[in-house]
């Protein structure tokens, strides 16, 4: 086999799956992480992310002796960087992560090594990172465009799993593997095919940069479509979960679901590395973007005007999380929700986040308490659902009882077609 031993730069969500399911197909592999704990703790055979499965394989993995963390890079046959690459408060990429860990790597690489990037990137980023290695290595041959036959091969794979079910995906889901010669694709093809079993495409470096962009930025926009038709259903006072149901039964239509805004680290982050290339040429994404930033306020505005002229309501707002059944708060609408009616005068604001035993300090400060469904469903004077969790959806009846509901995920109106 070509590749022996693999070194994965990037403990996070991606690179300890990859790292765990590269040692379960028998290759030695080195987990490297910037941070202590999250190399003790996958020393031992833990997991620090909530994520199915992830704790058996990774534990299986470190029990077989074939992974093991480090808290920097070592010589390897490949290299394979998932960092994160967050956005600055000016929405421009922040790519220090990335430029860190191939300063990290530089040094121990030696001729023959593959270095593959699948941190989400802005477009040219792979040649960036390319330039920068030889830069740092004038000893090696580094890939030129139309020129092949480098010491050192290097190529773009973004990763495309989806957080639930990222153990199943990174094996069944395609992917996109964009070398920065011919030669860098196909010696990439060939360590992904030791892991994945869905079809490895092969590209070049910038196509699959933008690939993964435009696969975020699609769903973003999708999803702002649904968000922008919940906005014009409410000032018709018409039911939009009503139009969606019966616009979806056309062929050709598949509108997706509104909700409070989108949240998450990928789909609100990655449409502006597209903006950020090409401001000019994206007024979609843009428009997109600020529809579904625009959405909690629009649904904190619904839970202000539903309890006028009470005197200090209870408000229960029902999830936090970005999606169900996670307990991921970061980046969630449902928390801008709930920060924005801690400041309704004269509310007080019950939370119900049944994968959560204790509420974050700033929205604890804020004056939120947390409290189970049963409490919120008995002393609220109005409900909120910002997140489609599925004991809400056990419990529609008991919520759908109450008598003023803001229902951004639809859980009542979709019970009720179910059931027509
Ligand atoms: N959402 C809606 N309405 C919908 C669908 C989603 O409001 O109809 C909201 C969710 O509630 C959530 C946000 O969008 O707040 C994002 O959730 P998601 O489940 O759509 O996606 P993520 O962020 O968990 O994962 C995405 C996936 N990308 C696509 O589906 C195109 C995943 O495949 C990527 O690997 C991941 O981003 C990533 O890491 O980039």
């Amino acid at each position: 086999m070509k590749f022996k031993k693999v070194c994965v730069v990037g403990l996070g969500y991606i690179g300890l799956p990859t790292a765990a399911l590269m040692a379960s197909r028998g290759l030695e592999v080195v987990g490297v992480d910037i941070n202590e704990s999250v190399v003790d703790s996958v020393n031992r055979g833990a997991v620090h992310i909530v994520e199915p499965r992830l704790d058996a394989v990774v534990q299986a993995a470190v029990g077989s002796g074939r992974l093991r963390a480090a808290p920097r890079p070592e010589t390897a046959d490949a290299f394979l960087i998932a960092v994160p690459t967050p956005i600055t408060a000016d929405k421009a990429s922040d790519m220090r992560a990335v430029l860190s860990a191939v300063d990290a790597i530089a040094p121990v690489l030696k001729a023959g090594d593959l270095v593959v990037l699948e941190s989400t990137s802005p477009v040219g980023t792979t040649d960036i990172i390319n330039q920068r290695m030889a830069a740092a290595r004038p000893d090696l041959r580094f890939p030129k465009v139309g020129v092949d036959g480098p010491d050192v091969h290097v190529a773009y794979c973004p990763e495309r799993v989806l957080p639930g079910k990222v153990i199943q995906e990174l094996v069944s889901n395609d992917r996109a593997i964009g070398g920065m010669t011919e030669a860098c694709t196909e010696l990439a093809t060939g360590l992904y095919a030791l892991f994945v079993e869905g079809e490895l495409v092969a590209t070049r470096a910038r196509e699959a940069e933008l690939c993964k962009l435009a696969e975020n930025a699609f769903r973003d926009v999708n999803i702002a479509y649904a968000n922008e038709l919940a906005n014009v259903c409410d000032s018709q006072g018409v039911d939009v979960w009503e139009v969606i149901r019966l616009a979806n039964r056309h062929p050709r239509v598949n509108i997706l679901n509104p909700g409070p805004g989108v949240g998450g680290h990928c789909i609100a982050v990655d449409p502006w590395f597209i903006v950020e290339s090409a401001p000019d040429d994206t007024p979609v994404i843009q428009a997109a973007r600020a529809v579904n930033d625009g959405r909690p306020h629009r649904v904190v505005e619904k839970i202000r005007v539903m309890v006028e002229g009470l005197r200090s309501p209870v408000v229960a707002c029902l999830g936090l999380a970005f999606k169900p059944d996670i307990d991921d708060l970061r980046e969630s609408p449902a928390v801008d929700v709930v920060l924005e009616v801690a400041r309704l005068p004269g509310v007080e604001l019950l939370v119900v986040e049944p994968n959560i035993n204790q509420l974050p300090a700033h929205i604890r400060a804020a004056g939120a308490e947390l409290v189970d469904l049963e409490t919120a469903l008995s002393r609220a004077d109005a409900v909120a659902v910002l997140v489609d969790h599925t004991p809400f959806r056990q419990n529609v009846d008991r919520i759908a009882a109450k008598d003023r509901i803001v229902d951004t995920r639809g859980i009542l109106s979709r019970t009720v077609s179910a059931v027509l």
